[in-house]
């Protein structure tokens, strides 16, 4: 192979001519862009095409190697998989699970794991009491977890120390959605335009047994995001704050709702809408993946019936989450095989 010395190694100064040494002069503006030759094209191809092999052989491999040396793990491995359990997650669960047992079945095995790992408020009624925000995207259910928490307290307390406070000043509705409720339950709402607004009617508040703030929803990539928790974090420093979070969205969507609103602080979540998720792996990941505790489970638009509090419901999500899994063959050997390769690979 002969050495490339005629390219010319670009200085500290000078920026490099981005391969035009070698792949010819650049296209004028307008031109179209010369297509590779067809040689080259194949060869990059063939050599793609080895890389993959190569990395499913690997996988491949390595998965085979842990169905010999740690039988029990592996198979705790797949049941977890077989609920849509991310990789990573689904690994660092297995990883736990003992060597060997005496159980014919797997299955309650990667149940008790997941039991005992589901972050969850331990201690916690279904009446809570304090200043209470809930932030979370558009459309999770927000509004209507304030509104069970607001008839949970009224049917034991009453509602003349609950107040209902909203800064959703944006979605055309949103104030007389939440006025419904309040007057169901004959709570006052307070609406609040801005940081000194809510700080002052949260002062006038003080007596009040429990008071609900609502926010307006927001995209995590929303840029008005930002200002909305900043503006709840100084006006209402003393609100402990929960994240509706909406079981039926899938992994990235958790993903980034959990990183967009991670500057709200959330005390724990409300997980949202687990009537409406075929499967729920992607949230049990995320609650997993970030230790984010869950205060309430929700399944249901019934006010207030429909509001769990999670530790309560930790069996129930955990055999809901088993229950909902692909019908036998769960996961071709070979797909989890990659997981598994991938998953080692980013360890
Ligand atoms: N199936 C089901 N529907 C729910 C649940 N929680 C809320 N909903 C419904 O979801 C829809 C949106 O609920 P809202 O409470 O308005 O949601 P939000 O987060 O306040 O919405 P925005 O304020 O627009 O961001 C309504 O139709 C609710 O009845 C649930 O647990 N299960
Ligand atoms: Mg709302």
């Amino acid at each position: 192979m002969s050495a490339p010395d005629k390219v010319a190694l670009p200085s500290r100064d000078t920026p490099a001519p981005v391969a035009r040494a070698v792949t010819g002069p650049a296209p004028s503006a307008g031109s179209r862009p010369v297509p590779e030759p067809l040689g080259i094209a194949l060869v990059r191809r063939e050599l793609k095409d080895l890389r993959m092999l190569m990395e499913s052989e690997l996988a491949q491999l390595s998965w085979h190697d842990q169905r010999v040396r740690e039988p029990l793990r592996a198979r705790v491995l797949e049941a977890l998989a077989s609920i849509d359990l991310a990789p990573d997650v689904a690994l660092a669960l297995a990883a736990q699970a003992p060597r060997a047992t005496r159980l014919e079945d797997p299955s309650p095995l990667a149940l008790a794991l997941l039991m005992r790992q589901l972050p969850v408020v331990e201690r916690i009624g279904p009446v809570v009491g304090g200043v209470i925000a809930v932030v979370g995207p558009t459309g999770a259910g927000k509004t209507t977890t304030i509104a069970k928490l607001a008839a949970r307290f009224s049917l034991k307390h009453g509602s003349e120390r609950l107040a209902l406070v909203t800064m959703d000043g944006y979605r055309v509705g949103a104030r007389e959605q939440l006025r419904t409720y309040a007057r169901i339950l004959g709570a006052s709402v307070h609406p609040v335009e801005n940081q000194r607004d809510l700080q002052r009617t949260l002062d006038r508040l003080r007596d009040r047994r429990l008071v609900l703030i609502d926010t307006a929803g927001m995209a995590p990539a929303d840029g008005r995001l930002a200002e909305q928790l900043r503006q709840l974090a100084l006006g209402a420093a003393r609100a402990r704050v929960l994240l509706a979070l909406p079981a039926q969205a899938d992994v990235h969507t958790l993903e980034s709702i959990v990183q967009g609103f991670a500057p709200a602080a959330p005390a724990a979540c409300v997980l949202t809408k687990v009537d409406e998720a075929a499967s729920l792996g992607g949230p049990l990941s995320v609650l997993l993946r970030h230790r984010m505790r869950v205060a309430f489970v929700c399944d249901g638009q019934r006010v207030p019936e429909d509001l769990h509090v999670a530790h309560e419901r930790r069996l129930w999500l955990v055999r809901r989450a088993m229950q909902l899994k692909e019908p036998a063959p769960a996961r071709p050997h070979h797909e989890l095989a990659r997981a598994f390769g991938r998953a080692v690979a980013h360890a």
